[in-house]
């Protein structure tokens, strides 16, 4: 799984990047600092399994602290994206292609106003975030329909209607290299209204339509109000997530704030767990006055506003909300919750909501599903069968023949 990190240049893409992963990528008050993509490993977030089943656990592929397990995600942050990229603009659609392995994207949007649309320092208020918001709708949609149309487009239009191909088999074959899928096409052909025209009756209009409808499903974008820590960013925010099509669409974030958390938390000054509404000085002894002042503010402007720096919950939002991913732990001692090892609760897998336990046991090991016999509910000891849809935060013991 890939979360993508997407906006114009300067927007703090990288510094979003560095803050969830703490993975060192340039980051510079000009644009196209990034050039070539960074990739860095993530977490999400929930409450532990460990909790509800008051055990001590002992993770191996994931971590807990204070009763939360964190579970590792991809992340990549790409070269910065301007109007017109789909034509060559900026870096073109290099960075485009780079998201082909995205599933779900994150754009940061420099809520402050303080970059034009090219990225370049402005004074701050004077952009509107808006605009970000759409042109960058627009781009990825653009870049679908290319990818769609390509060079052969009537080529391939003539061969679908001579074959008879079904436009849903022709489709993804066309779309199968940037993770398009069945259901994505499916979904899409039926909201821009295509399911019973040929590919071949297809105008330009319905070509887009069909992009953007795509796009929504197959690269959906979750929008990352950045730099809150700006008094022009808390006013752009406070009338922006009020607009029409934008309640409950934008997400209050400060990545420099987080940056700075996780690197004072990282060397002991402070504690501090990503997400969380608040932190603690540890050694106050090694703050200046300044960064003292600095603390204070990130706590009253932007964690007590907002409920946390929103980085975290931008990464929980991807996974949890908009790809309906659940936490399943596996286990192999149904009793004990432990591994082999005798490891309590030791992994966690992020799987699709709605997954069935053969699904499940197969991303586990292909041993596992191909071995299948039954499954145990580790809570209640109840027998599952292969077609029994996994819960979120179900502890099972998968039992193999292999
Ligand atoms: N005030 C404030 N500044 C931020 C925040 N996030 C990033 N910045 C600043 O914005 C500038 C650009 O940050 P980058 O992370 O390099 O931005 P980018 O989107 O990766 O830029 P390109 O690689 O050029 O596309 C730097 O000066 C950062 O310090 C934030 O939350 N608040
Ligand atoms: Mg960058």
């Amino acid at each position: 799984m890939l979360i993508g990190i997407v906006g114009k240049p300067n927007a703090g893409k990288s510094t979003f990047l560095n803050a969830a992963t703490m993975a060192g990528a340039k980051v510079a008050d000009y644009p196209f600092t990034t050039i070539d993509p960074n990739l860095g490993k993530g977490h999400v977030q929930r409450p532990c399994a460990c909790q509800q089943l008051k055990v001590s656990d002992n993770p191996k592929n994931s971590i807990c602290e204070g009763g939360v397990r964190f579970a590792p995600v991809d992340l990549l942050d790409v070269a910065g994206l301007v109007p017109g990229a789909h034509e060559g603009k900026g870096m073109g659609n290099k960075f485009l292609n780079d998201l082909s392995r995205a599933d779900v994207l994150l754009h940061v949007v420099d809520f402050s106003g303080s970059t034009n649309d090219r990225g370049e320092v402005e004074k701050p208020g004077t952009y509107d975030p808006v605009d970000d918001i759409k042109f960058l709708e627009d781009e990825i949609a653009y870049w679908l329909k290319g990818i769609i149309e390509r060079s052969d487009w009537e080529k391939f239009a003539r061969a679908a209607q001579m074959n008879k191909t079904p436009v849903m088999a022709a489709m993804v074959e066309r779309l199968s290299g940037i993770g398009v899928t069945d259901a994505h096409v499916q979904q899409s052909l039926k909201t821009a209204n295509l399911l019973d025209k040929r590919v071949h009756e297809w105008d330009d209009g319905m070509l887009l339509s069909f992009a953007r409808e795509l796009q929504r499903v197959s690269k959906p974008i979750i929008i990352m109000a950045n730099k809150m820590d700006k008094d022009e960013g808390r006013k752009n925010y406070a009338r922006i997530s009020e607009l029409p099509g934008y309640k409950g669409r934008v997400f209050p974030c400060s990545a420099l704030a987080e940056y700075h958390l996780r690197v004072l938390a990282k060397n002991g000054t402070i504690d501090y767990t990503p997400g969380a509404a608040s932190f603690k000085i540890l050694k106050p002894d090694k703050l200046s006055e300044k960064d003292q002042a600095a603390l204070g503010r990130i706590k009253a402007e932007i964690m007590d506003a907002y409920g946390s720096t929103g980085v975290q919950a931008g990464l929980d939002k991807a996974i949890f909300d908009v790809l309906e991913y659940i936490y399943v732990y596996p286990v192999a001692d149904q009793n004990k919750f432990c591994d082999k090892d005798g490891r309590i609760l030791p992994d966690v897998f992020l799987v699709k909501k709605g997954s069935r336990l053969i699904d499940v046991a197969g991303k586990i090991h292909t041993d596992l599903a191909e071995g299948f016999v039954h499954g145990v509910n580790a809570r209640d000891k109840r027998r599952l069968g292969e077609d029994y849809e996994v819960q979120p935060d179900d502890v099972v013991r998968i039992v193999s023949a292999k």
